[in-house]
């Protein structure tokens, strides 16, 4: 054990939902400290009722706001301060229109959100993370590599985070510190509703009888990465539900 307390200390974001919600409960049952953020104070707070006192640390802010994220981490109490895990989890997808039609609104809140904000939080932990020797876990997705009609900008954004968590990998050469690309597929939880703007029916029905991944199995799999021997290094995890797989080509053919 490391740190101003016994516990590692495991830094998530998007805790308010899915993956992250239910990262932080798996980091905590296995012994680690956490800090939880995302937008949503009430979620946030419930996070932190249910979890052993002094455990957690929870702060809501739009990881948009670079100057948000940077005082965040510069208020984090001591016992806080050495992150050893870096999840960056925070993401969306907005919308399912083909580039032609699409809101330009949508891709820049994915853009600001999937890109921007994560490259913002992992340069302001970097610090931290190689002095503690660290790991940072990158959540990408099947859509970095696999394009599909609609996926557009969402799916560009996922391959850059794929890429620089490459690239992450080779600039902390030497340091110790630890860096993977999680790219699951198809996983049930707010990430449809929130693409379709509220479309409850249309998250229903994409998942029906799919026997998706879940959100448990994603804080698994974060766990079995983070505790690792510190000479491995997990580069990249692709992950499907069983029932997805692969399409062929599409073929435009005239009249
Ligand atoms: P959810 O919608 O359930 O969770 C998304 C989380 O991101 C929420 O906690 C949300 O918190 C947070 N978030 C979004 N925007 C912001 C923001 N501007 N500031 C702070 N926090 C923000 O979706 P998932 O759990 O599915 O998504 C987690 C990650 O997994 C995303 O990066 C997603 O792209 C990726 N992914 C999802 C897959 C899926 O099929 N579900 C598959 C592959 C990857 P709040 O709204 O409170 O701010
Ligand atoms: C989420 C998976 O297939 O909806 O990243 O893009 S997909």
């Amino acid at each position: 054990m490391t740190g101003a307390s016994d516990h590692r200390t495991a830094f998530i974001t998007g805790a308010t939902s899915g993956f992250g919600r239910t990262a932080v409960h798996a980091f905590l049952a296995a012994g680690w400290q956490v800090v939880a953020t995302g937008r949503r104070q009430d979620r946030l707070q419930a996070l932190a009722d249910a979890s052993p006192p002094g455990r957690i640390h929870v702060a809501a802010f739009d990881i948009r706001d670079a100057e948000a994220t940077a005082s965040m981490i510069g208020a984090l109490p001591a016992a806080f301060a050495n992150v050893d895990l870096l999840v960056n989890n925070a993401g969306l997808a907005q919308g399912t229109a083909p580039a032609q039609q699409a809101s330009l609104a949508d891709w820049q809140t994915m853009i600001d959100t999937n890109v921007t904000a994560l490259v913002t939080l992992t340069r302001l932990l970097l610090p931290t993370l190689i002095a503690r020797r660290g790991a940072i876990i990158n959540i990408s997705s099947t859509a970095a590599s696999y394009p599909y009609a609609g996926g557009n900008v969402y799916g560009a954004s996922k391959a850059f985070v794929s890429q620089f968590s490459l690239g992450l990998r080779a600039d902390l050469h030497g340091t110790g510190v630890r860096v993977t690309t999680l790219e699951p597929g198809m996983a049930q939880t707010e990430f449809t509703l929130v693409r379709t703007h509220g479309d409850h029916a249309a998250s229903d029905a994409l998942y029906r009888g799919a026997h998706p991944i879940t959100p448990d199995d994603i804080a698994g799999v974060l766990l079995w990465i983070a505790t690792l021997p510190p000479h491995l290094n997990v580069n990249r995890l692709e992950l499907m539900p069983t029932s997805q797989s692969f399409a062929g080509f599409q073929i435009h053919r005239e009249p």
